[in-house]
C-alpha cells in the first residue's frame, strides 16, 4: 500500500466525515477535556439532547456548571445551548443541589442515598417534558456530574434513560505539589511552576485556574501548592492575599486551597523564642495566624505538615511528639473548618548503614503506631504507599494496619520521581491498585488498603487520598504526552479504588486521542504494559528502583544506596543481594504486619517473587518461584524489559497519522528516548551484578555486545579516553571526551562488515551544561547531525546522561571509513560511548 502524508489520510477522511483526532495540532494543554468534534454519527444519539440548561441557584462553584456544559457541549456537538434560571416550556438540562431542585424536581435526594460529593444522573420527566438531570448534595457535585456527563458524550456513550448515581470512595482526594516559592519545582519534571515565580505568586494565574479545573473534572477537592519541605514566608502576613490570589482562581472549581507549613514558623518568622508545640504561646500563634488565613481565604482547607524528616525541624527538637506538633496546629485549625496533614515521612537518614539491624522501613511505624489514638480528629496522617519511597516497587506500608483510631490518608506519587521521570512511560493505576487492594488482614473481613484509608475498616470520621503531581508550566502539564494518563487514573481511583486500571487506560485514551479503536487498544495496552515494563529494565524483584539515590533519583546507580545513612539498602555482596527483614534472622520490620501477613512474608516461600529482596537476603543461585535463579532472573528481566521497552516505539509507530502530528511526534521521541535509554539500564545493572557476582549470563549477553565498537578502541583525534564513575553506567568503563584544548574532536573507525543496509546508533553523553554539537560522516557525506540540548539531570557522563541517536538506513560497504566529529561546548566535552551497528531487515 502506498504511504500517504498524514495530512492527506486526515483529508480524506474529513470528506467521509470520520473526523479524527488529527484534523489539527493539539498541544496537550485540554487534556482530556479536549471536546473534540464528534463524528456524525457519534453526534447523531446526541440529535435529542435539550438545548436548554437550567440552573436555578448561582454561586462561584456552581456558576462552573453550566458554563462547563455550554463549552463541551459547544465542542463536541456545534451547538449553544441557552441558559435559563428556570424551567422552560420545553426539554431542558437541569443542574443543581438536591435542595435547590426540590421544588422542580421532589425527592431527588432519597434517589441511592447520595451524600457529599456524590451526584445523579438521571433522566425524567417534569411537566410532561423531558429533562436530564444533574443533581448532587454539593455545589462541587454537581459540577463533578456535569463533568462525567460530557465524559459520557465524549466517549459517545448512551444518555438515554440515564440513571446513574456515584458516591465518591473518600472525602478527601487531595494532590500536593511540591511548589518552591522561586518557581522551580522539587522532583517536578514539567517546567517551572504554575503557581511561583521569584519569592511570589505569579501575577498571571491562569494556568492555576486551568489546573483546577482539570483537577474537579477527576473529582479533586483540595490542593496543597507549595513543597512540603515549605518556605515559613508562605506564612508572613504579606504573603497570605496571594495566597488568597490562587484560592480565587481555584474557589470556581471548588478545589480548596491548602498550603505545606514548617512548623518551626513561629519562630522563624513569628518572633518567638520556641516553636515547641506545648508551649502556649506557640499555639496562640497558630491560632492567630490562621485566624488571619481565614479572613482573606474563608474557605481554606489546612495544611500539610513534613517535619523531623530529611533535615527538616520539628518537634523532636523539644523532646515532643508527631502528635503534639499535629495538634498545636489542628486545635487552631478546628474552629474554621480546617484540617492538618501530617506526614508519616519521618525517618532517620544518618542510619549506621554497619548495623544489620537498622531499617528505614520499619520508621514510620515506629514512630507513628505508639501514638495511635492521640492525634486530633481533624488530623490526617499522610502515608506513603510504601515503607521507603515511591521506589518502582515496594510492599504496602504497614502503618496502614497500624493506627485504627486515627485518620490516614494515603500518599501517591504521579510525578514520577524514581518511575522515569516522565521521560520513561510509566503508567501507575495498575501499581496503585495492587497496593489499594492489598488485604492487610486488620479485621475480620477483608480489609484492603483502599477500604482502611476510606475510614471504612476503623470507622474513621475521615481519611482518602493525597497524590503528588508536580504538573508546571510546560503546556501539556507533564512533559510526557501520555504522563496525563496517571493524573486522570489517580483521581479515578481516588472517586473508586474499584475501577480497573484497563477501564481507567481506556478510559483516558478515548477522552485525550478519540474513539478510534486502533488508537484505543494500542495506547490502553501501551499504559498497561508500561510500569512492568519499566520494571524488569530497573530494579528487579524488589530490590529497590536502583537508581542513583544520591542524586537525580533517575539513571542507574546501583550502588549508591549502599554504606550510606540513608536506609535505601539492598545489601548487594559477592554472595548474595536482599534485606533481610524477617523477624528471625533480620530486621524484624515484617512484625509491623498483622499475623496473616507477617507470615506470608517472613517465609522465603510465601513471599512473592517480586518482592523477595525487599524482604530477604539470598545467594545469587536461590531459586525462585519462576524456576530461574535470582541471577538468571536479574539478566533475562533486564533484556526482556529493554527489548520491550524498543517494542513500545513500534507499536506507538502504528499510529501514525491516527493521532495529530503535534503529540506523535513528541511521544515518539521520548519512546525512542526511552528505548535507548532502557539499554543504558540493562547494561548498568546487569554488568554490576555480573562483576560482583561473577556469575556469567547462561544465555551469553551479559558483557557480550557484538555489533559494538567502543569508542575508545577508534582512531581518535582531539578526543582523549576517560573512566567513567561509576564503571557500569558507561560501556566498559570508558569513554572519550574532548581534550579541555580540543575545539573539535573526532573519532574514525572502519566497517568491516559484508555490505548492506544498516542502522547505526551512536550513544553519547548529554549534559545540561553545555549543548555540544555531533555529525557522523560516511567517508566525506555528512549522514547526520545533532545538538545535545536535551536537559537531562545530569552534569558529568554517566548513567543520567547517556544517550541513543539512531540513524536509520544507511548503505555500507566493507572498508567504510565512518566518523563522529564533536564541538564541545561549555562543561559538556561531546563525550561518546560507543557505536553499534545493526542489520536492517531485507
Ligand atoms: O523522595 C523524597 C524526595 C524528596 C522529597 C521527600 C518527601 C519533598 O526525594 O525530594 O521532599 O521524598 O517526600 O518529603
Amino acid at each position: 500500500m502506498p504511504r500517504f502524508p498524514p495530512a492527506l489520510i486526515c483529508g480524506a477522511l474529513l470528506l467521509l466525515s470520520l473526523r479524527p483526532a488529527c484534523a489539527h495540532a493539539e498541544t496537550g494543554a485540554q487534556a482530556w477535556l479536549r471536546y473534540a468534534p464528534l463524528n456524525q454519527e457519534a453526534a447523531r444519539q446526541y440529535a435529542n439532547l435539550p438545548a436548554v440548561v437550567v440552573l436555578r441557584r448561582d454561586s462561584a462553584v456552581l456558576r462552573s456548571a453550566p458554563a462547563e456544559l455550554i463549552r463541551g457541549v459547544r465542542g463536541m456537538l456545534g451547538r449553544t445551548l441557552r441558559e435559563e434560571k428556570d424551567l422552560p416550556g420545553e426539554n431542558a438540562i437541569l443542574l443543581g443541589t438536591f435542595s435547590d431542585l426540590q421544588p422542580v424536581a421532589p425527592g431527588l435526594a432519597s434517589r441511592g442515598g447520595i451524600h457529599d460529593d456524590g451526584f445523579l444522573l438521571a433522566t425524567r420527566k417534569l411537566h410532561g417534558l423531558d429533562c436530564l438531570i444533574v443533581a448532587s448534595a454539593t455545589e462541587r457535585g454537581v459540577l463533578y456530574g456535569v463533568f462525567a456527563l460530557l465524559g459520557k458524550m465524549a466517549r459517545n456513550e448512551s444518555l438515554s434513560a440515564l440513571e446513574e448515581t456515584q458516591q465518591p470512595t473518600a472525602p478527601i482526594r487531595w494532590v500536593d505539589q511540591w511548589d518552591n516559592l522561586d518557581g522551580r519545582i522539587e522532583r517536578g519534571y514539567a517546567g517551572p511552576s504554575i503557581f511561583f515565580e521569584n519569592g511570589s505568586v505569579r501575577a498571571d494565574l491562569t494556568r492555576a485556574g486551568e489546573y483546577a479545573r482539570l483537577l474537579a473534572s477527576i473529582g479533586i477537592n483540595g490542593c496543597a501548592i507549595n513543597n512540603v519541605n515549605a518556605n515559613p514566608r508562605v506564612l508572613e502576613d504579606d504573603f497570605l492575599p496571594q495566597l488568597a490570589r490562587v484560592a480565587n482562581a481555584f474557589r470556581p472549581w471548588g478545589v480548596r486551597l491548602s498550603i505545606a507549613v514548617d512548623v518551626s514558623s513561629p519562630q522563624v518568622i513569628g518572633g518567638l523564642d520556641t516553636f515547641d508545640p506545648l508551649d502556649a504561646r506557640v499555639s496562640e500563634w497558630w491560632a492567630k495566624k490562621f485566624d488571619d488565613i481565614y479572613r482573606l481565604i474563608p474557605d481554606f482547607a489546612g495544611v500539610v505538615v513534613k517535619a523531623d524528616s530529611e533535615g527538616r525541624l520539628g518537634p523532636a527538637t523539644y523532646g515532643r511528639t508527631p502528635a503534639d506538633a499535629a495538634n498545636v496546629i489542628a486545635r487552631a485549625l478546628k474552629p474554621h473548618g480546617g484540617i492538618v496533614f501530617y506526614r508519616a515521612f519521618v525517618y532517620n537518614h544518618q542510619l549506621d548503614w554497619q548495623n544489620p539491624k537498622n531499617d528505614r522501613a520499619k520508621a514510620a511505624y515506629d514512630n507513628f503506631h505508639p501514638l495511635d489514638d492521640k492525634f486530633d480528629d481533624n488530623v490526617i496522617i499522610q502515608i506513603k504507599h510504601g515503607p521507603i519511597d515511591f521506589q518502582v516497587r515496594e510492599p504496602v506500608s504497614p502503618l496502614f494496619s497500624g493506627l485504627e483510631k486515627t485518620n490516614e490518608a494515603i500518599e501517591l506519587q504521579v510525578t514520577q520521581e524514581y518511575t522515569g521521570q516522565q521521560r520513561h512511560l510509566c503508567f501507575l493505576p495498575p501499581m496503585w491498585k495492587e497496593v489499594l487492594d492489598f488485604d492487610l488482614h486488620a479485621g475480620d473481613g477483608p480489609t484492603p488498603v483502599k477500604d482502611i484509608v476510606s475510614g471504612k475498616t476503623f470507622h474513621r470520621p475521615t481519611g482518602g487520598f493525597v497524590a503528588v503531581v508536580n504538573v508546571g508550566m510546560d503546556k501539556n502539564w507533564l512533559a510526557h504526552p501520555l504522563a496525563m494518563a496517571n493524573l486522570y487514573g489517580y483521581g479515578r481511583l481516588a472517586w473508586n479504588p474499584n475501577l480497573d486500571s484497563k477501564q481507567i487506560a481506556e478510559e483516558w485514551t478515548r477522552l485525550t486521542f478519540g474513539n478510534e479503536p486502533l488508537v484505543e487498544n494500542t495506547i490502553s495496552r501501551m499504559l498497561l504494559e508500561s510500569w512492568p515494563i519499566y520494571e524488569r529494565y530497573t530494579g528487579p524483584l524488589g530490590a529497590g528502583t536502583l537508581t542513583d539515590i544520591l542524586g537525580s533519583h533517575y539513571g542507574p546507580g546501583v550502588e549508591s544506596s549502599e554504606r550510606n545513612g540513608w536506609g535505601q539498602w539492598h545489601r548487594a555482596d559477592h554472595q548474595g543481594v536482599g534485606m533481610d527483614r524477617t523477624a528471625a534472622t533480620g530486621t524484624g520490620y515484617v512484625e509491623q504486619y498483622r499475623a496473616p501477613v507477617a507470615k506470608m512474608y517472613e517465609s522465603l516461600k510465601t513471599t512473592p517473587d517480586e518482592l523477595l529482596l525487599f524482604f530477604h537476603h539470598v545467594p545469587y543461585t536461590y531459586v525462585l518461584h519462576s524456576g530461574k535463579t535470582v541471577i538468571q532472573h536479574i539478566y533475562d528481566s533486564h533484556y526482556d524489559g529493554a527489548e520491550e521497552a524498543a517494542n513500545l516505539v513500534k507499536q506507538w509507530q502504528s499510529l501514525e497519522g491516527r493521532v495529530d502530528e503535534e503529540r506523535y511526534e513528541e511521544t515518539l521521541k521520548r519512546l525512542a528516548y526511552q528505548a535507548g535509554h532502557a539499554i543504558v539500564w540493562r547494561d548498568a545493572v546487569c554488568n554490576w551484578f555480573f562483576r560482583t557476582s561473577g556469575i556469567a549470563d547462561q544465555r551469553g549477553r551479559v558483557g557480550h555486545y557484538p555489533d559494538r565498537i567502543e569508542v575508545e578502541a577508534m582512531q581518535l583525534a582531539g578526543y582523549v579516553p576517560f573512566d567513567v564513575i561509576p564503571q557500569e553506567t558507561a560501556s566498559g568503563g570508558k569513554a572519550i571526551e574532548c581534550a579541555p584544548s580540543a575545539q573539535k574532536c573526532a573519532a574514525t573507525f572502519r566497517f568491516d562488515r559484508a555490505a548492506g543496509w544498516y542502522e547505526l546508533d551512536v550513544e553519547y553523553f548529554d549534559q545540561n551544561n553545555g549543548q555540544s554539537k555531533f555529525r557522523v560522516l560516511l567517508g566525506d557525506q555528512v549522514v547526520d547531525e545533532w545538538v545535545a540540548d536535551d536537559l537531562l539531570p545530569a552534569t558529568k557522563p554517566g548513567g543520567d546522561a547517556s544517550t541513543r541517536r539512531r540513524i536509520s538506513g544507511l548503505a555500507l560497504r566493507p572498508g567504510d571509513k565512518i566518523r563522529i566529529e564533536g564541538i564541545p561546548e561549555g562543561e559538556e566535552r561531546a563525550a561518546l560511548d560507543y557505536v553499534e551497528i545493526h542489520t536492517l531487515p531485507q
